[in-house]
């Protein structure tokens, strides 16, 4: 497994670097070591931050269920015998949380029969691994088994980064990209920029690795971290465990990082020994000069990184961060204060631990060890309690070392290995909609409705120790570190801060492992996709640009403020149309605000004047018209996931230019993928010139070249016509796949 692939790296990496160092005349920091080790061809690339589009070929694919049934779906089309490199899917995505791990899991199964019994048929085929339903979350997974020191992995989904906590660059992407590195191509990517993170200090008290990336959010914003790296060192890195390694770099993903790492180190070598990887971390250790950087990097890091910011551990309070926005952060200290001021509901009615980015043992100690003091004092939870494990691995541990009896004895529900209410699969017993009230959480995303549907509830975001502190007074305004609390007696106390083990003392127990090999030969064998179903659909290729200008495109909706994947598709219940392009298309833009209607996810059909439509029923009409139309997005658009169905689902109905002030990173990617025109204002505020009765045009699009801006000319209602300027960014081949209607068209 690893180990070979870690064999093969570590002999090329030197050969690699020394090269790299000519090239550059420069010393290298970690992430560029591992990015030109992955070079495709380094000789043949150009290496510029920020500028070049860098041809990379990945270790390894990971993919979850939710967005693999596309990947596969597209790698399919690629013809291939097998997946060229080592890769694996993890159903963790689909499985709803109500009634707790086994019945959850076991409804799981039923529900979605058809669409797993899809992606195991594919992945025997194609020799792919396959992980169960309940087997785990995909970068739990992908931590405990295949991440390792200097790997390069994509996967599909935008969290994949978790794995820099083994010292890899580990990468979000859309599920085409994941097709086309498994039909053999190399791998795409605009050269990151990079941000170095100092780490001076230790934490100590209630902070956690958590707030480390809370505080970052704060600073750096949603969007500071847009094709950029974020490379951790110091010695505070040092004393960070490998498991909180992995959270920081998984909620890197809120920055819109490309992804985080840290440099190898002893809390590594100690992960991967508990995980039953003892070879891969001596091999490891005696490569440890090319698993961090260049020693003078570290000397005179202002050198070598685009931009450095400094963070003392021993000087980190807790933060909370939220509601609605990862990056709205302070300490825990000022959340009382600002909640009044700004009017948050402080009665929490759900307080939830867990996910793939905070279920570690450590996580999970720490929180335990909160929740003891409160039993002790005769509390229980006030808030409901809900905990999400990362895999089977830390519940059977969990389970064994009595934190699961702890935090049932609390009042808590221990729900199945899986995203569940993290990705709004949770069926709220409390949930009243049209009122707002207060939730948090220890995951990573809080966009409104993510997690129970519901777009008035304001989630927070903690540290899971901070969280189940919150369970047991239900108060968004109790502050764990500086206030007391009252026991069953009726007498104050003071929770002390957490206190836990970072590896399980007795080692990881182990349970169903889930893990399904492929076959050693798939030639014969066919995968399952039923005729009738309704949540499976071959897919059918898009059709192929007809060589003429964009001529009056009517707007489907100039969205207004921070539109994220979930806002333009949201998931909760259309989860269960991931696989069927058709249907899942009616949840287009639901979640997003227009800046012409007063309800989300509505508008007008400009051609009939009728109103309070949603998106999709008017692209639909204008899809059954045969006219395209063009979609306008405000700041950071398509922030958040990888899912390729916020990009999928309009080219699918007909939208051929989407024109915003700024992308995301991955959703810029998957709409050039799909086929679709991204393009940029060149003057920001242009986006204001834009009308809901606007006819627009984009011309010159038989001479688009890389780097040569297109014309737009805006047709106003009156006759007057304003023409503007808008950027693309892309390169010669994303033009071909432009004009071939998709990447995956260009590749045929
Ligand atoms: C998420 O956290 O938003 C998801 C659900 O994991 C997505 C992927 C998806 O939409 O399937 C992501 O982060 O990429
Ligand atoms: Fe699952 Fe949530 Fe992690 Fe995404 S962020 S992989 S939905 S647990």
């Amino acid at each position: 497994m690893s180990m070979d692939l870690a064999k093969k790296l570590y002999a090329k990496m030197p050969d690699a670097c020394a090269k790299a160092r000519a090239k550059f005349g420069r010393p290298l920091t970690l992430a560029e070591k591992i990015l030109v080790s992955h070079a495709d061809n380094f000789g043949t690339q150009t290496w510029e931050r920020g500028k070049a589009m860098l041809a990379l070929r990945p270790d390894r694919v990971a993919m979850q269920d939710a967005t693999a049934q596309m990947a596969m779906l597209q790698f399919m089309q690629a013809n291939k015998k097998q997946a060229a490199v080592p890769s694996t899917i993890h159903c963790d995505h689909l499985i709803r949380a109500e009634m707790g791990s086994e019945k959850d899991l076991l409804r799981a199964m039923d529900e979605n029969r058809e669409v797993y019994n899809f992606l195991a048929s594919a992945a025997k085929k194609y020799g792919i691994g396959f992980w169960k339903p309940g087997a785990g979350i995909i970068h739990q997974v992908v931590l405990e088994n295949y991440a390792f020191p200097g790997s390069l992995i994509i996967g599909t989904d935008s969290h994949t980064p978790n794995g820099g906590g083994l010292g890899g660059l580990a990468i979000g992407v859309g599920g085409a990209d994941a097709g086309e590195v498994m039909a053999g191509l190399p791998w795409e990517v605009l050269h990151p920029k990079l941000i170095g993170v100092r780490l001076t200090g230790k934490l100590s008290g209630w902070a956690s690795a958590k707030d480390v990336i809370l505080y970052l959010c704060g600073l750096l914003t949603v969007k500071g971290g847009t094709n950029k790296i974020v490379e951790y060192f110091g010695s505070g890195a040092e004393t960070i465990s490998a498991t909180g390694k992995g959270t920081i770099c998984n909620m890197g993903a809120e920055l819109g990082a490309t992804t985080s790492v840290f440099p190898f180190d002893q809390k590594m070598v100690a992960y991967m020994n508990i995980t039953d990887r003892a070879d891969l971390a001596s091999l490891a250790s005696a490569n440890k000069a090319l698993l961090v950087a260049d020693p003078e990097v570290y000397q005179s890091p202002e050198k070598y990184y685009d931009q450095i910011v400094e963070v003392d551990l021993s000087k980190l309070e807790p933060h909370v961060v939220g509601p609605h926005t990862p990056d709205l952060a302070r300490p825990i200290s000022k959340l009382k204060a600002e909640a009044k001021e700004k009017g948050y509901p402080v009665e929490l009615k759900a307080a939830l631990i867990g996910s793939c980015t905070n279920s570690s043992y450590e996580d999970i100690s720490r929180s335990a060890h909160i929740a003891q003091q409160a039993l002790k004092a005769g509390l229980k939870a006030k808030a409901s309690f809900l905990v999400s494990p990362g895999s089977e691995r830390i519940y059977h541990t969990m389970k064994r070392d009595g934190f699961l009896d702890t935090f049932e004895q609390l009042g808590g529900t221990v729900l199945s290995n899986s995203c569940g209410p993290c990705i709004g699969q949770w069926k709220r017993a409390d949930g009243v909609k049209g009122k707002a009230d207060s939730i948090v959480s220890s995951f990573n995303r809080n966009f409104p409705g993510r997690n129970d549907g519901i777009n008035e509830t304001l989630s927070f975001l903690a540290s899971p120790e901070v969280v189940t502190a919150y369970a047991i007074t239900g108060d968004l305004g109790f502050d764990p570190v500086n206030q007391t609390l009252k026991g069953a007696d009726g007498k104050e106390f003071k929770l002390q801060a957490p206190v836990g083990e970072e590896l399980p003392s007795k080692g990881f127990a182990t349970g169903e492992e889930g893990f399904v090999a492929p076959a050693e030969n798939g030639d014969g064998l066919t995968v399952d996709i039923p005729p009738t179903s309704e949540r499976l659909q071959i897919l059918q290729p898009f059709p192929r640009w007809d060589g003429k200008d964009f001529e009056k495109l009517p707007l489907l909706i100039k969205t207004k403020g921070k539109t994220t994947t979930d806002h333009i598709s949201p998931a909760g219940p259309w989860l269960k149309f991931r696989g069927h392009l058709d249907k899942i298309s009616d949840n287009m833009f639901l979640g997003a605000n227009s800046a012409f209607a007063s309800e989300p996810g509505k508008g007008t059909n400009v051609l009939t004047g009728e109103s309070n439509l949603t998106i999709a029923q008017i692209a639909r009409a204008y899809k059954a018209k045969g006219i395209g139309s063009i979609v306008v997005g405000d700041e950071n658009y398509g922030e958040g996931s990888s899912r390729e169905h916020a990009a999928m689902s309009p080219r699918f109905l007909n939208v051929r230019v989407v024109i915003t002030k700024s992308f995301a990173r991955i959703h810029e990617t998957n709409l050039k993928k799909q086929g679709i025109l991204a393009l940029t204002f060149a003057e920001p505020k242009d986006y204001e010139k834009i009308e809901q009765q606007d006819r627009i045009s984009v011309t010159g699009l038989g001479s688009l070249a890389p780097g040569k801006s297109v014309q737009v000319i805006i047709h106003k209602a009156d006759g007057q016509a304003l023409t503007i300027q808008a950027n693309h960014s892309m390169t010669e081949q994303q033009i071909a796949w432009f004009k071939a209607g998709s990447a995956l068209n260009a590749l045929n």
